[in-house]
């Protein structure tokens, strides 16, 4: 069905003139070579073009006769001018190019899954009814690791899942039928994800024992349908595994009964999965085990599974999300924005060349506006990957609207200045400016059982553009929208101009209605869904906004703060720290201030709040007028589905504007200008 089929819906192609173009093309393929993610390249061209074209399909090993010739470089060698395969050898295993000729149209790749790389552009433009008759594409990914995360549970429910149940589990069992597991492998492979952890990173009970005889048949199966999509599968792990799964008293990284045990570990691992990706680790933190339990550091622990991976080219993929969930909120020198970088910094230097750690893009936890974490980069040598949360749980939940690819976009583009004016996060994930020898980008996935797959449809294109983000960070997030609006809905123009207006616009209209100028925090404890101004506030988790009668925000100033500023480079240090040049939108984020304090927009702290949350809230009964307007242009299924959600979204920003604004209303004191009633 359309909300199945996401934005792989290969709708037949109406346009006379188009249809003709590819008809002509599509008269004789033929696709050489026989690799795996070639076959599954194969598949797709099957799939999509008697869909799209209406017509029967037969692919052929003759070069000749072919209008489109589909292989690895490897066999298209003579079809290839010297210019062409010069272009080939300068980009890397996963590039590809697309050229025409007089008399053909050829997709060549570097390797196998490039070819399927390739394929997929090719369908991906053709469903963006363009010409293809005069080709010249040249594409790699820019980034090494292209990955999401699981969270999935062994029980079927999802941790931070917003979209059903899991498509891996059920009631601690492996689904039997694995058709979406494929289907969601096509998807990832077709915007570029070659990279995946299949369970959550908390590791509970059962789920430590994946990586015993018990489960491993299992797994060794969901790992062969990722790789005929090129994607690697990689286990998240519980540290303690020596403990639980096998009979020693510690897992002490020191002790050699426990290096030995991993190592006998890895063995066995990867005589089921040859080609198996490696462990994802959450240690030490928020009560999940780790080296600090025996006076070891965090590089202590993943150099030791590190060297049980060795062997095989496996990684350790260690997240520095690591932090004192035990706070007292009267201690005020603790700084939960601090830890990841006090933890790691140091540690600089002594990580196996297999550990790659993997770090939150901002250094709280996936709030509608942090600054970029300071750790990102600051380990020259070091192998690093952000992560960012595809999932929306502190963005709406995939009830309210959140396109999330502008966030990223100014995640990546942030300057560091850690090698001076230049050093971007965007070129230090790609492995440009400290030459790690593995980076990239993970994402903790959006997806489950849902017919959508991601609960509120429009929450596909998050997805949608990660991939296609991560593969190329120089598309534009308007881009991506359209792109992912036309495949997912079609040409109608009318569809296209109010779909992408909404999407570019909900992240400042989520912003709006929740947790002003990048304070955070202000949901309720547990869920994360709806307001809660001070649910968190006194809880041991941390402190986090600080408001009283006089003024909120915190203090990260190096002269009376927590100097957690301090962690930045210059510029970014003199910045933050100075109230007149602070952004706006982080003002709260670094600085404790009056309500009646004036920012860079003119308006008042407590102004700006009631005026962004009338806003926001106002803002939201436009989209609904948007997406209504769509109601005879959209499949009812689809229509719906978002409207039902923008709905439920109204009543969301209804709630968080009274309560943000009654709060402050009550705390200071001070009245709206503008005598709006507040409650
Ligand atoms: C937080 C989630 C929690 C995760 C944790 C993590 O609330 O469920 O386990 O991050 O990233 O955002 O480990």
């Amino acid at each position: 069905s359309k909300k199945y089929n996401m934005w792989l819906q290969y709708q037949p192609i109406t346009d006379s003139k188009t249809k003709e173009q590819y008809q002509h093309l599509f008269d004789h393929v033929c696709v050489l070579s026989e690799g795996l993610q070639v076959q599954a390249a194969k598949d797709e061209v099957h799939t999509a073009v008697p869909q799209m074209l209406d017509m029967d399909l037969t692919i052929t090993e003759d070069i000749n006769n072919s209008k489109i010739v589909i292989g690895n470089k490897s066999d298209l060698a003579q079809l290839l001018d010297d210019n062409q395969q010069s272009k080939l050898a300068d980009i890397s295993d996963e590039g590809f190019l697309i050229v025409s000729n007089e008399k053909q149209l050829i997709i060549a790749g570097n390797s196998d899954v490039a070819v399927l790389y390739g394929v997929h552009h090719l369908l991906r433009r053709m469903q963006l009814h363009e010409d293809i008759t005069r080709l010249s594409v040249v594409e790699q990914p820019k980034n090494q690791f292209r990955m999401l995360n699981q969270w999935d549970n062994f029980d079927g429910s999802i941790e931070r899942g917003y979209s059903g149940r899991s498509i891996f589990y059920q009631y601690n069992q492996f689904v039997e039928d694995k058709t979406r597991i494929k289907d969601y492998a096509r998807f990832l492979s077709s915007v570029g994800i070659n990279a995946i952890s299949i369970n959550n990173v908390n590791v509970w009970e059962e789920e430590t024992f994946f990586i015993t005889k018990k489960y491993l048949p299992e797994i060794q199966a969901i790992a062969g349908i990722f790789r005929a999509y090129g994607i690697t599968l990689y286990l998240s792990i519980n540290f303690a595994s020596p403990i639980t799964i096998g009979d020693l008293h510690t897992a002490d990284p020191f002790e050699e009964d426990v290096k030995n045990w991993w190592k006998e570990k890895a063995k066995e691992i990867y005589d089921y999965i040859p080609d198996f990706g490696g462990f994802v680790v959450k240690a030490d933190s928020e009560n999940r085990p780790g080296p600090f339990t025996y006076d070891r550091d965090h590089a202590d622990g993943s150099n030791m599974l590190a060297e049980a991976l060795e062997p095989f080219q496996g990684k350790v993929i260690w997240r520095c999300f690591v932090y004192n969930h035990l706070q007292d909120w009267r201690d005020r020198s603790t700084d939960r924005a601090r830890a990841a970088y006090d933890h790691f910094k140091p540690l600089d230097g002594r990580f196996h060349e297999n550990v790659i750690l993997q770090v939150k893009n901002g250094p709280m936890d996936f709030q509608v506006r942090e600054p970029v974490s300071p750790l990102m980069g600051a380990m020259p040598h070091t192998n690093q990957m952000i992560e960012f949360q595809v999932a929306q749980e502190y963005t709406g939940q995939q009830i309210d609207l959140c396109y999330l690819i502008p966030q990223w976009k100014e995640v990546l583009a942030f300057d560091t200045y850690l090698k001076g004016e230049g050093t971007s996060i965007e070129e230090i994930v790609a492995g440009n400016i400290h030459h790690y020898k593995y980076s990239g980008i993970a994402a903790v996935s959006n997806i489950g059982d849902d017919g959508n797959w991601t609960g509120n449809t429009l929450a596909q294109a998050n997805l949608y553009g990660y991939g296609r983000l991560i593969w190329n960070p120089s598309l534009s997030s308007e881009q991506i929208a359209q792109e992912w609006i036309e495949q997912t809905f079609g040409m109608d123009e009318k569809v296209l101009n109010t779909i992408e207006d909404m999407l570019l616009n909900a992240w400042e209209i989520y912003e709006n209605y929740t947790a002003p100028l990048g304070v955070g925090w202000m949901v309720t404890p547990g869920v994360h869904y709806g307001p809660n101004i001070d649910g968190y506030e006194y809880a041991k988790w941390g402190t986090y906004h600080f408001a009283d009668r006089d003024g909120i925000g915190v203090d990260r100033t190096k002269e009376t703060g927590t100097g957690y500023i301090e962690q930045y480079q210059e510029p970014h240090q003199t910045i933050y720290n100075d109230l007149k040049q602070v952004p706006d939108e982080l003002l709260l984020f670094f600085h404790h201030v009056p309500y009646k304090y004036t920012l860079k927009s003119g308006k008042t702290v407590i102004q700006h709040i009631y005026d962004t949350h009338f806003k926001g809230f106002e803002q939201v009964e436009w989209l609904i007028d948007q997406w209504n307007g769509l109601s005879k242009h959209v499949d009812s299924d689809r229509f719906e589905n978002v409207k039902a959600r923008l709905e439920r979204q109204l009543e969301n920003a209804k709630e968080w504007r009274d309560q943000i604004n009654t709060y402050f209303y009550r705390k200071s004191g001070i009245s709206d200008q503008h005598e709006r009633t507040i409650y």
